[in-house]
């Protein structure tokens, strides 16, 4: 499989994690954090832009040697280097860094006095309170690492995979299973083909007249780490990526059936097999029977129908009311991404992206958009470079001239503008009046109470200028939960003001979700599917945001960028 640039930016982070521990010289070890900061954000993958020779010191941090660090990985799958850290310092003991309040000093503290190699070695010591023994650590301290132990552990088994990771992981496993000439369908069904933001393991489903020749080329995998169970027609095992895969060969003619049953979810299953039971049918992952006699079951479509369903889309099967609008034929016509015309949310490198405004501008054109609304962030984003309204008027003179240049494209002159605690907008109305579009979010102080959070967003909204809540949660998938917020409360006044949320197309973000679409849409807001690109790259995942929307049961008419700018310019001016 060929090597991300999430795999380049772990090794960089593991060298500089061993390096903190054997005290290097902390430059150095700051030049490995910054190199995988960059490599994780570079606009392509790293694989490619080394094979077609890109030069990758035009990055920021990367110079010469870590160019070539790069390279290796990328040729070889690994860096000499790390495997050379590796042999100097116990296994295990780069993890406890990952301990919160263990860093480096401290870990290489424990290993020296205690012997600590491990998560394990931490724990045991910890209960039998070795730790608070030594210096520079009490038994509240002590306490604290093991409830910090617990967490971690909890917080590492319960990690989900990014639908687009696994995404990337089901590709390669079905080329590579291809490869066999014998196989002849094949699907990975699961949570996965309902497009779940989250997925826990891929299920494979394949037919083929000779299960053995599947199991034994399946088996040969080189991205296999571990096999949890190997029969003769069904296997489990774990990827080197830590994702399980099921894999289940079934005969042509249960295709449907089984591809019905493993596409799941289980609460759509359940209710369709109590369908079939009032028909006086049985139905499993073998077929739809009446007695001993077969009614269907090589195709799904076959099934539904034999049950008086019209054809349910995977992104529906949760059993959240798609059964009973399939039985009155009512099923929305779900939105699609060839019908979106822009993207209003994006930004470039006079902030945190990595492409210039004409590079975003053409990649969207590229791609058959209409209008791309540059969003930069404002000035409370420091870290970002947030801009001021100076630089903001900047900005929109630029815009306007870039857009003298156009024919059938425009820019839209945008801001993504901070939701201060009080519910003020972080830049004053008189620049604000000048935009097209005002992407709105809340990025700082997330810990307030529900009624605080839901205040703040709704006092913001009290401001004319608001037209869209972005990431409307602020969840980063594996890494922070959402803010305590009464997305409700949000969206009934979103209504009200005539304001619209976003689904971001963010792989770490994701929200809204299916189920927040579906209340946005009984509540009558619409929504914006918007990338907030930080390079070209990221232009291209409109389509995970329309999947989130197709799971919320969303038709064309219910997202505002399938409008072409003239109508939706309209919706933006509010006074
Ligand atoms: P995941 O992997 O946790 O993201 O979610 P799923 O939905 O892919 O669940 P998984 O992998 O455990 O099973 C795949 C499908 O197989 C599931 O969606 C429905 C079906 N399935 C599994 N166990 C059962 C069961 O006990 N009863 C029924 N009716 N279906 C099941
Ligand atoms: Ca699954
Ligand atoms: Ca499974
Ligand atoms: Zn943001």
């Amino acid at each position: 499989m060929t090597v991300q640039n999430a795999d380049v930016a772990n090794i960089f982070e593991h060298i500089a994690d061993i390096l903190a521990i054997e005290n290097a010289n902390p430059f150095r070890i700051r030049a490995y954090r910054n190199a995988a900061r960059t490599v994780s954000s570079l606009p392509k993958p790293v694989s490619e832009m080394v094979s077609q020779h890109l030069d990758l010191t035009e990055y920021p941090g990367i110079g010469k040697d870590l160019a070539g660090k790069i390279e290796e990985i990328v040729k070889t799958g690994e860096l000499q280097l790390l495997s050379k850290l590796e042999k100097e310092i116990p296994q295990g003991l780069a993890r406890l860094v990952e301990i919160p309040g263990i860093g480096p000093k401290k870990a290489k503290y424990l290993y020296k006095k205690l012997n600590i190699q491990s998560l394990d070695d931490l724990e045991r010591a910890a209960r039998q309170g070795k730790i608070s023994t030594l210096k520079g650590f009490t038994e509240k301290g002590e306490s604290k690492i093991l409830k910090e132990i617990d967490s971690f552990k909890q917080t590492d088994q319960s990690k989900r995979t990014k639908w687009v990771d696994a995404h990337e992981i089901a590709l390669s496993l079905v080329k590579y299973m291809r490869e066999l000439p014998d196989i002849d369908q094949i699907e990975v069904a699961g949570s996965y083909r309902r497009k779940k933001v989250t997925v826990g393991d891929l299920d494979l489903l394949v037919t083929c007249s000779s299960p053995q020749k599947v199991m034994d080329h399946f088996k040969a995998f080189d991205e296999i780490r571990e096999v949890r169970a190997m029969g003769p027609t069904k296997a489990t095992v774990v990827l080197k990526s830590n994702l399980q895969v099921d894999i289940r060969v079934v005969k042509k003619e249960s295709f449907g059936a089984a591809l019905l049953y493993f596409t799941g979810s289980k609460a759509h299953n359940i209710h369709l097999r109590k369908l079939a039971m009032e028909r006086g049918y049985k139905i499993n992952e073998y077929g739809m029977f009446k007695n001993q006699s077969m009614l269907a079951s090589a195709l799904e479509e076959d099934i539904y129908k034999k049950l008086g369903l019209s054809y349910i889309g995977p992104e529906l099967r949760e059993d959240m009311g798609e059964i009973e609008a399939a039985q009155k034929k009512q099923l929305p016509k779900l939105i699609e991404t060839k019908f979106l015309r822009g993207d209003l949310h994006a930004h470039t490198d006079l902030t945190d992206g990595q492409n210039s405004l004409e590079e975003m501008a053409m990649e969207a054109k590229r791609l058959g958009l209409e209008y791309l609304a540059i969003t930069e962030h404002s000035k409370r984003v420091a870290v970002a470079r947030g801009l001021d309204a100076k630089l903001l008027e900047r900005l929109i003179k630029k815009i306007d001239k870039f857009n003298e240049t156009q024919n059938g494209f425009l820019l839209l002159k945008g801001i993504e503008v901070d939701i201060l605690s009080d519910g003020k907008l972080d830049l004053p109305d008189s620049i604000l009046q000048m935009l097209d579009v005002r992407v709105c979010s809340v990025h700082y102080n997330l810990n307030l109470s529900m009624e605080k959070m839901t205040e703040r967003i709704i006092r913001a909204m009290d401001n004319p200028y608001f037209n869209i809540l972005a990431h409307p949660t602020g969840r980063l998938i594996n890494k922070r939960p959402a803010y305590a917020v009464d997305l409700e409360k949000v969206m009934l006044a979103a209504k009200a003001r005539g304001c619209f949320l976003e689904i971001n197309c963010q792989p770490h973000r994701m929200d809204l979700e299916g189920e927040h679409c579906k209340m946005a849409k009984e509540i009558g807001v619409k929504l914006a599917i918007s990338t907030d690109s930080h390079s070209i790259n990221q232009l291209h995942s409109l389509e995970l945001g329309v999947a989130q929307a197709r799971r919320g049961w969303l038709e064309n008419s219910d997202i505002i960028n399938t409008m072409d700018w003239k109508t939706l310019q309209g919706y933006f001016k509010r006074n």
